[in-house]
């Protein structure tokens, strides 16, 4: 009974890694700021959270219009995510940007929704976020269903970075304070980002298979 216990343990561990793996591999949008209060030049930022050191050069940012679908703007990216796993890209505005913290400042005022941002690293897409009101003829280019629609000066951010749930209107939720350049959990704790990628995306899948032995149920802080 023990063995085949220790054996179930090691089969969850094992395809945790391999789901982990798939889930958290590459960049995720933690933070997307579409319409500040009022003038939004200058203003808007899309953060992003991925494992500190990993380049970026090759990845496009899209704006995806909710009316057509089509793409409105793209960027090509560039530089490596920090040590703090968060990298972020503010709106240029004559050359600068108001946005703190920025990474990177490119031409991103994102349209107000109902539209979607896509990040992609060739024809493979990495995260995509659908925000706005989406009625029957708009576009969603995101994931799931569309996130929550914030009001002016509100940004949608992932509740938890280290997780995609691969549905927008439960992986994020309105910030009444957008916060470029700082994410929740990972903020207060020094890096190695890799680990709590491995070990955040590892334990819920963990407790699934302890909660179907109706045994102990390990937390994360
Ligand atoms: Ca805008
Ligand atoms: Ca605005
Ligand atoms: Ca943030």
């Amino acid at each position: 009974m023990k063995n085949r216990f220790t054996k179930r343990v090691l089969l969850c561990v094992f395809s945790a890694v391999l789901s982990v793996h798939t889930v958290n591999a590459s960049p995720v949008v933690s933070e997307l700021f579409y319409d500040a209060s009022g003038p939004d030049a200058g203003q808007v930022f899309v953060e992003l959270f991925g494992m500190p050191g990993e380049s970026l050069d090759g990845l496009v940012l899209e704006g995806i219009n909710g009316t057509g679908g089509t793409v409105y703007t793209s960027l090509n990216l560039s530089g490596t995510i920090p040590a703090d796993g968060v990298f972020v890209i503010g709106d240029d505005n004559g050359g600068s940007t108001s946005v703190p913290n920025a990474d990177l400042i490119a031409d991103i005022d994102y349209q107000n929704g109902p539209d979607s941002v896509v990040l992609r690293n060739g024809s493979t897409i990495l995260d995509a976020v659908g925000y706005g009101s989406f009625t029957g003829g708009s576009i969603f280019a995101g994931e799931g269903a569309a996130a929550p629609d914030p009001v002016s000066g509100s940004s949608i951010a992932r509740f938890n970075p280290l997780l995609d749930g691969g549905d927008n209107s439960l992986d994020f939720i309105v910030l009444d304070t957008p916060t470029p350049g700082s994410v929740p959990i990972v903020s207060s704790v020094p890096l190695p980002a890799g680990i709590w990628l491995f070990v955040s995306g590892l334990l819920p899948l963990l407790s699934s298979c302890f909660l179907r032995r109706g045994g102990y149920i390990p937390t994360v802080a």
